[in-house]
């Protein structure tokens, strides 16, 4: 049983709390509450994770934010052999660091959210057209790098199996495919392959706001 509340929808890092959820099989509340609606900035937000920033978990007395951070303490909370998103092999856990730092850093904050920003978010931001050449050309770099990585005709990043930094690719990639950023095959199937899996489905809905209403 448990008593997990996740605070957040919307956005491309909330769904990966969400579809932690759902892989895991796991029930769960969900404060719906959306970036730039203010609602980040609320007192009753703020006692939970003063940054202001979603997504939050809330799992009894504990609090755990950073999307990446929710789905491993999930995966090591609550996964079991068959269904854990992270590995416990000491080496395979670096591994898996060393993939969700590459993605959070290069591939998330130095590149899609640098577009975010100054494409998306101009009149928050302000408006860099070259900041934002600068970020696809560096994404488009990097994700060449990766692709090299799965020309071994491994079906996900860490080999065979199914992990979170699967997870934390996908959002990344979902999210460049909106841009209109072109992928190279063994990514976008990686992609494909994800998205297609029930779980993420079922995240994908949860992740709207709408459906909590
Ligand atoms: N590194 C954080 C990023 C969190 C983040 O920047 N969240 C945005 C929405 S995607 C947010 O909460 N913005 C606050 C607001 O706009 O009110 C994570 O992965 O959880």
């Amino acid at each position: 049983m448990t008593n997990l509340t996740l605070w957040g929808a919307g956005t491309s890092r909330t769904i990966r709390a969400h579809w932690a959820m759902h892989e895991l099989g796991l029930a769960y509340r969900c404060e719906p509450i959306q970036s730039r609606s203010g609602e980040t900035q609320e007192p009753r937000y703020t006692a939970i994770n003063p940054r202001q920033k979603i997504p939050a978990l809330v799992d009894g007395d504990f609090v755990i934010t950073e999307s990446a951070a929710i789905l491993a303490y999930l995966s090591t909370t609550y996964g079991t052999e068959t269904n854990a998103l992270v590995p416990t092999d000491t080496r395979q856990r670096a591994r898996y660091d060393e993939w969700a730092s590459f993605i959070l850093m290069e591939l998330d904050a130095t590149s899609m959210y640098v577009v975010r920003r100054h494409h998306g978010l101009p009149e928050i931001y302000g408006s860099a057209p070259v900041a934002v050449d600068t970020a696809f050309a560096y994404f488009q770099r990097q994700v060449g790098r990766v692709a090299a990585t799965l020309d071994d005709g491994r079906d996900w990043l860490m080999g065979d199996r199914f992990t979170g930094v699967d997870m934390l690719m996908t959002t990344c990639l979902t999210w460049a495919t909106r841009l209109d950023q072109p992928l190279p095959d063994t990514l976008a199937r990686l992609r494909d392959r994800a998205t297609a899996r029930p779980a993420y489905q079922a995240a994908s809905a949860a992740n709207d706001p709408a459906y909590w209403a």
